[in-house]
């Protein structure tokens, strides 16, 4: 189908759209308009696609996998649209006859933030690879008007602005305005028994409806086209029948936005779920459309839900969209009058689980008389889970409460999320081999020793056409010419490159497409901030959301070390280096927004230091997203991965730093436990306490003291954040690491690591003199991420855990 499609037929398509939606001719059309006509035709070219996919798809009664998420970082999407399709340079081509380049329409495209990191962006991904390898699958999710705030830094303080990300970016979804469903909160629900069964009615509810907006996912040369369907409120019922009707018009109005409040806003934590009515409205609000949608689908093509298990696998990605299990209930027995044991069978059967955390902070918790009162009849329901549950541990463990009482969905007044996410699913994975060994042993231990089976691993990967190929052409295009194309489809095949580890000639191609890389990155920082950069200082970059757990503060403490070392010694000889930070804190989270003011201090003090800032800088990144993150990962010399062992679940960005060839520094924990396994020891630069080892220092007592007594090096760079940078006072961190501001001093072990981090860095630092040893090991990171792309990870979901199959021609 797309060999019909050609430079001039896309032309005429272009010229087509431009005089019907813009009523200008081609020739006078603006940026804008191309910029939209191109969408629009895009999408048709998709909707054609995805109805020949479709149709194979049911003819061949193909089961498919739902994958529910409260996020999907999608970032911008025209060009990995238009090379997935195979057909930029004919748009290119077309887009300038018009009188415009293409790449300036890439440019200007917003960047959709429907996301906080990590687990959004996997989502994101993981759609990318579902479509790629031709599985039948759809992504949920909400469509937020805002999504993650836009960060600005003004003084070292973040500040954050509304995300108006829609006029821009809209033109790719399509609302499906005809099939909506109504979802439903509050009220009251009555239990009675008629002719021996159970009837359940509900009364004096709000409803509300959920709009589809579908955006359609492309994949690489691929037969199928995905659809990601996300969820707006409205409420039109409200608003049109009965206070409009009556003359109260503005309280009609009033009424309708409390309702679309629903979809408004992403929140912007990703760690402290804070037990917020208005977010738990938006996980049922989620889950009810979803499932509505999918047995809705099922029953059209079936006529019966007999086999709901056999044909649906739903995912959900972490315990955000865990309503899915009682909601799922709740269908199946109220609307089509299964038994409780048959609907659990159903339910069980169909639902999978990933879980993304081990902090027991984040796990999340509802206050019951708050869930109670939103939304009843799911309460009822997670009450005879819970029922069932208690009552077969009794049996398992007799009068052992303490465990029963852990391991209940229903306790001490709260609704327990990850509880109810393990019993209502057949399998729960971790997304490292580390976690999920971690998950086994102690956050889902009691569970794991009732259903060992139910427990397993899938190591996280990332889209590598769009982290890869699309955000580095230099470096893929060398790729071709090497180890040929085959990567593109097959990453395993990546490690070809490693015989390229001695060449000379590639080694200098590696080098040189490095340093026109940082030289880009400098460009886009320019053009963004007006700054300049020095591209020949090594670019040593942590860029992930603001937590303590990732450590930032280790990374200062280096480059304070490094920044006394500087000033105390007279002919320091050291290789320039620019430290780059970029992320995000929660805006409630003052020890996260204290660390910006840190970071950005220190760089403003090394800044006016004329002999300091020969050697080193310090930029903060503001407002780092999946735009920013393309040019930066293939510019960086250096990742800084450096999270207290045993803390990050996995860390994805780890793997598009590396794949774009990039050292990592960092410890032993997440997915840098299996990269360093995959690249060799000599190839990376791990530090640190292993998770075991953390565990052990704190039950024989950690005092951070020690370690500050025993090192001068140390002692003066905390000294020295006490004294404070730029005219600003940082005391409080300083007596964070030595004291502890609210409980335990330094919690994520900063000092205790500090020696090991500041040595490993040191190594690579000399290493990376020897610019030939470096770029070889350089090659050998490339060669090894071929594992850590997300078409092994959901391989691994198809085969192991969604039981789904390719549907081709
Ligand atoms: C929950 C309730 C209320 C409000 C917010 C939340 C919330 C939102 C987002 C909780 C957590 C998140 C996001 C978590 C996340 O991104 N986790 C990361 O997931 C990645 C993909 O698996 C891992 O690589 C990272 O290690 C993990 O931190």
């Amino acid at each position: 189908m797309e060999s019909m499609i050609n430079e001039k037929t896309i032309k005429e398509a272009l010229e087509s759209k431009i005089s019907r939606y813009f009523g200008v001719r081609a020739e006078d059309a603006n940026k804008t308009q191309v910029y939209k006509a191109v969408i629009l035709t895009v999408k048709d070219i998709l909707t054609d696609k995805r109805s020949a996919f479709r149709r194979v798809v049911k003819q061949k009664k193909a089961k498919r996998v739902y994958y529910l998420c409260m996020e999907f970082l999608i970032g911008p999407s025209l060009k990995n649209n238009l090379r997935n399709l195979g057909l930029e340079s004919e748009y290119a081509a077309a887009v300038k006859s018009l009188g415009f380049e293409l790449n300036d329409l890439y440019e200007a495209e917003p960047d959709p933030g429907l996301g906080n990191g990590g687990l959004g962006r996997l989502a994101a991904c993981f759609m990318d690879s579902l479509t790629t390898l031709d599985y039948p699958a759809t992504g949920f999710s909400l469509l937020y008007e805002y999504g993650l705030f836009k960060q600005k830094i003004v003084d070292g303080n973040q500040v954050e602005l509304p995300d108006i990300w829609m006029p821009g970016a809209e033109g790719w979804f399509v609302a499906r305005t005809d099939k909506t469903f109504p979802v439903r909160f509050g009220g009251k629900v009555t239990e009675t028994w008629e002719n021996g069964h159970l009837r359940v009615t509900y009364t004096d509810y709000d409803e509300v409806q959920a709009v589809p907006y579908d955006m359609m996912i492309s994949g690489y040369r691929s037969f199928a086209a995905n659809n990601l369907r996300l969820w707006r409120a409205q409420d039109i019922q409200n608003f049109n029948m009965k206070l409009f009707t009556q003359g109260q018009y503005m309280q009609a109005v009033e009424q309708n936005t409390t309702a679309e409040m629903l979809t408004k806003v992403l929140y912007p934590a990703d760690d402290h779920p804070e037990g917020k009515i208005l977010r738990l409205s938006q996980q049922y609000f989620l889950v009810s459309a979803s499932l509505q949608n999918i047995v809705a689908d099922h029953l059209r093509q079936y006529g019966t839900l007999s086999n709901f298990a056999e044909k649906n696998a739903i995912h959900i990605n972490d315990t955000h969209p865990a309503l899915c299990i009682p909601e799922l209930m709740r269908i199946l027995m109220d609307t089509y009058s299964f038994s409780w044991e048959t609907a659990w069978d159903t339910v069980v059967k169909s639902v999978s689980y990933t879980n993304h955390t081990v902090m027991p902070e984040a796990l999340e918790r509802w206050n019951e008389d708050q869930f109670r009162i939103r939304l009843p009849r799911i309460h009822s329901i997670v009450c005879e889970i819970n029922r069932r549950l208690c009552a077969d541990l009794w049996n398992l463990y007799p009068g052992d409460w303490e465990r029963i009482s852990r391991m209940a969905v229903v306790a001490y007044s709260e609704v327990r999320m990850a509880n109810l996410s393990v019993v209502g699913s057949h399998t729960v994975n971790g997304v490292s081999k580390l976690h999920s060994q971690i998950l086994k042993d102690s956050v889902f231990h009691d569970f794991y020793k009732v259903s060992p089976e139910k427990f397993t691993n899938v190591t996280n990967g990332i889209a590598h056409r769009r982290w890869l190929c699309y955000s580095n052409p230099k470096l893929a295009s060398l790729l071709d010419h090497t180890i040929g194309p085959d990567y593109r489809t097959n990453p395993e095949a990546l490690s070809d490159f490693k015989r390229y580890a001695g060449d000379k000639y590639v080694i200098e191609a590696v080098r040189d497409i490095k340093h026109r890389n940082k030289e880009s990155f400098a460009a886009w920082y320019h053009r963004r901030t007006g700054g300049t950069l020095d591209t020949h200082s090594v670019f040593d970059v942590q860029a992930k959301r603001i937590h303590e757990y990732k450590r930032q503060l280790l990374n200062v403490l280096k480059i304070v070390a490094l920044y006394d070392e500087i000033k105390t010694s007279p002919n320091v000889d050291i290789v320039p280096q620019t430290f780059f930070f970029g992320g995000k804190a929660a805006p409630g989270y003052y020890m996260a927004k204290d660390i910006i003011r840190l970071i950005w201090c220190l760089g403003k003090e090394i800044d006016a230091d004329p002999k300091a800032r020969e050697h080193i800088r310090v930029v903060y990144l503001e407002d780092y997203n999946v735009s920013m993150a393309e040019v930066l990962m293939p510019a960086t010399d250096i990742s800084e991965q450096i999270s207290l062992a045993g803390k990050e679940a996995s860390g994805t960005g780890c793997m598009k730093f590396m794949i774009n060839g990039a050292m990592t520094v960092g410890t032993l924990d997440g997915a840098n436990v299996e990269m360093a396994d995959a690249v060799g020891r000599g190839n990376i630069y791990i530090f640190g306490l292993t998770a075991k080892e953390v565990d052990e220092l704190w039950r024989s007592g950690y005092s951070a003291m020690n370690y500050y007594s025993a090192s001068e090096r140390l002692k003066a760079a905390v000294d020295r954040i006490s004294a404070g940078f730029a005219g600003e006072d940082f005391s409080g961190i300083a007596s964070y690491f030595l004291t502890g501001n609210h409980n335990v001093a330094d919690p994520y072990l900063c000092l205790a690591d500090f020696e090991s981090y500041f040595r490993t860095y040191g190594a690579a630092l000399s290493d990376y003199a020897d610019r030939e040893a470096w770029t070889s090991k350089a090659i050998c990171n490339i060669a090894a991420a071929g594992y850590f792309a997300a078409d092994r990870s959901i391989s691994e979901y198809a085969a192991g855990i969604w039981h789904i199959g390719r549907v081709t021609e």
